[in-house]
C-alpha cells in the first residue's frame, strides 16, 4: 500500500492542527471509493487502513501524535485531540463516515458528530454503554447474559467489603480507558485493597470491582454486524493473558461443538445487547463446570482476531470496513486447521526499532507484523506473528520461539547500537 504514495506534506489548517497529507487525495467522494475516518491512529487503525486500501477506500485518521502506527499507511492523517468536539468536527468534514479503533473517545463527542449529521459506527449510544465497563456489565446482565459478580465502588472500604463477601482475589478495574494491563489490578487480599485503590487512582477516577472468575480457559469471538442486519462470527479462539496482557491466541479453541455453538450465540447476543454494528470482540471465561461468563466487549477490531489476516478468507479488519459500509461480508471460516498468533511485546523502554527479525523472516510460513511504533515500553504491543498449520503444538512452539527472538527496546538492542 505504501507504493505510489508521495512523502507526507504538512499543511497547516484551523484549530492549531496539522494535516499530514499523502498526495493521492480524491477530489470528491464517490459511492464505491468512500473516505472512512478512523478516530485513533494505533496498530488497529493501521491494520484497518491496510485492509480498506485493498477495497479501494481512502482512510483519514486523527491522533494526538504525527508518528503513530497508522500515519504512514493512510491517505490523510491529522494531528489533534479527538476529544475536542471542534477539532473532531472539523476533521470529520473530510470523511464520508466515521469509525474508531479504540474506546477512549468520549461518547458525548461522538454524539455531537452525529447531531452534526455524520454517520458514526459504532454509534455514540453504543459507545456510551461499552466504553464504561461498569455500564457495559449492567447492560449485559440486564439482557440475561451471565457475567462475574461486580459492584460499583466509592471507597477502598467498599472494595474490602466486596472481597470479604465474594471471596479473594478480586479484580479492580477503571470504569473507563483501561486496556492491555493498564487500569486493571488483581487484589489478592483485604490488606492490599487501599494500595490497589491508590495505584489505580481511585480518588480521581471511577473504579469498579469484579469477583475473580475461576476459569479453565479464556475464550474470545469476533462478531460482525452490519447496519442492515447481516451478521457473522469468526471461529471461537482461546486467549492467554499474563498480567492482563494478551500473549497468545489459538484458533480454533479446542471445544466440543455444543460449547462452541453456545459461545457463538452468546457473542451475538452480547453485541445485540449493546446494539453494536461493525466488528466487536467478545471476551469470555469458561469454567470447569462448562459455564460461560462474559468478561468484556470491545467495540472494535480486537487482538484476538489478528490471526484472521492470514488464517481466514476475509480478515476482521476487512470485514469491519465492509460492515460499516453495509457491503456484503467476506468469509470467516478458517482456511487452515489451526492458527497461532503471538504478540511481540516491548521487552523494555527505549527506541522501538526492532532487532533480530532475521530468524522470523527466514521462516517461510511465519507472518510477521511490525506496528511501526516510535518507542518501546515494557509489555507494549509492538507487533505480532502468526503461523498456520496442521499441528497446533508444533506451530505454537515455533511461533513462540520466533517471537522470543525479536527484541524491542531492551538491553540487547542498546548493546548492538553503534557507540
Ligand atoms: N488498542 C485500543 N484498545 C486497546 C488496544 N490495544 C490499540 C489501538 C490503540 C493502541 O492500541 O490501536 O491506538 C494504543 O497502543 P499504545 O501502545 O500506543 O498504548
Amino acid at each position: 500500500m505504501g507504493q505510489g504514495l508521495e512523502p507526507l506534506d504538512q499543511l497547516p489548517v484551523g484549530f492549531g492542527l496539522t494535516i499530514m497529507s499523502n498526495s493521492n487525495q480524491p477530489e470528491q467522494s464517490i459511492q464505491d471509493r468512500p473516505i472512512i475516518g478512523i478516530i485513533g491512529g494505533g496498530q488497529l487503525a493501521r491494520m484497518q487502513a491496510m485492509a480498506a486500501a485493498r477495497l479501494g477506500c481512502y482512510i483519514h485518521t486523527i491522533e494526538k501524535t504525527a508518528d503513530c502506527p497508522a500515519a504512514s499507511v493512510v491517505s490523510q492523517h491529522q494531528v489533534g485531540d479527538w476529544n475536542d468536539t471542534k477539532t473532531l468536527e472539523a476533521w470529520a468534514q473530510s470523511c464520508d463516515l466515521i469509525t474508531l479503533e479504540n474506546e477512549f473517545v468520549e461518547a458525548s463527542v461522538l454524539e455531537a458528530l452525529e447531531e452534526a449529521g455524520h454517520q458514526v459506527i459504532p454509534s455514540a449510544s453504543t459507545m456510551a454503554t461499552v466504553q464504561d465497563k461498569w455500564k457495559q456489565k449492567r447492560c449485559l446482565e440486564a439482557n440475561g447474559l451471565k457475567v462475574p459478580s461486580f459492584s460499583q465502588l466509592d471507597s477502598p472500604e467498599d472494595l474490602t467489603a466486596f472481597g470479604n463477601q465474594h471471596g479473594w482475589p478480586v479484580v479492580l478495574k477503571k470504569r473507563k480507558e483501561g486496556y492491555d494491563g493498564k487500569g486493571n489490578a488483581t487484589v489478592k487480599e483485604a490488606g492490599e485493597a487501599r494500595q490497589a485503590w491508590q495505584e489505580l487512582g481511585g480518588d480521581a477516577c471511577e473504579l469498579f470491582v469484579e469477583a475473580f472468575c475461576p476459569f479453565v480457559k479464556e475464550l474470545a469471538i469476533m462478531v460482525i454486524r452490519t447496519p442492515s442486519g447481516c451478521q457473522t462470527t469468526y471461529p471461537v479462539v482461546e486467549t492467554e493473558q499474563q498480567d492482563h496482557i494478551c500473549h497468545v491466541v489459538t484458533a480454533p479453541a479446542s471445544l466440543n461443538p455444543e460449547l462452541e455453538e453456545q459461545v457463538r450465540a452468546l457473542g451475538i447476543k452480547a453485541v445485540e445487547a449493546v446494539q453494536g454494528t461493525g466488528c466487536f470482540g467478545v471476551e469470555m471465561f469458561l469454567t470447569a463446570q462448562d459455564e460461560i461468563l462474559i468478561n468484556e466487549l470491545a467495540p472494535r477490531v480486537h487482538n484476538s482476531g489478528h490471526y484472521t489476516i492470514e488464517a481466514c478468507a476475509c480478515s476482521q479488519f476487512e470485514n469491519h470496513i465492509r460492515a460499516i459500509l453495509d457491503w456484503p461480508l467476506g468469509g470467516t471460516e478458517l482456511l487452515h486447521p489451526h492458527a497461532i498468533m503471538v504478540n511481540l511485546l516491548g521487552k523494555g523502554d527505549g527506541p522501538a526499532m526492532p532487532q533480530d527479525l532475521r530468524q522470523a523472516l527466514a521462516d517461510p510460513e511465519a507472518h510477521l507484523h511490525i506496528y511501526g511504533k516510535k518507542d518501546s515500553r515494557l509489555g507494549r504491543k509492538m507487533g505480532h506473528l502468526t503461523l498456520c498449520g496442521q499441528d497446533p503444538a508444533a506451530i505454537r512452539k515455533r511461533a513462540t520461539r520466533l517471537a522470543d527472538s525479536i527484541h524491542f527496546g531492551d538491553s540487547l538492542m542498546l548493546k548492538n547500537q553503534p557507540q
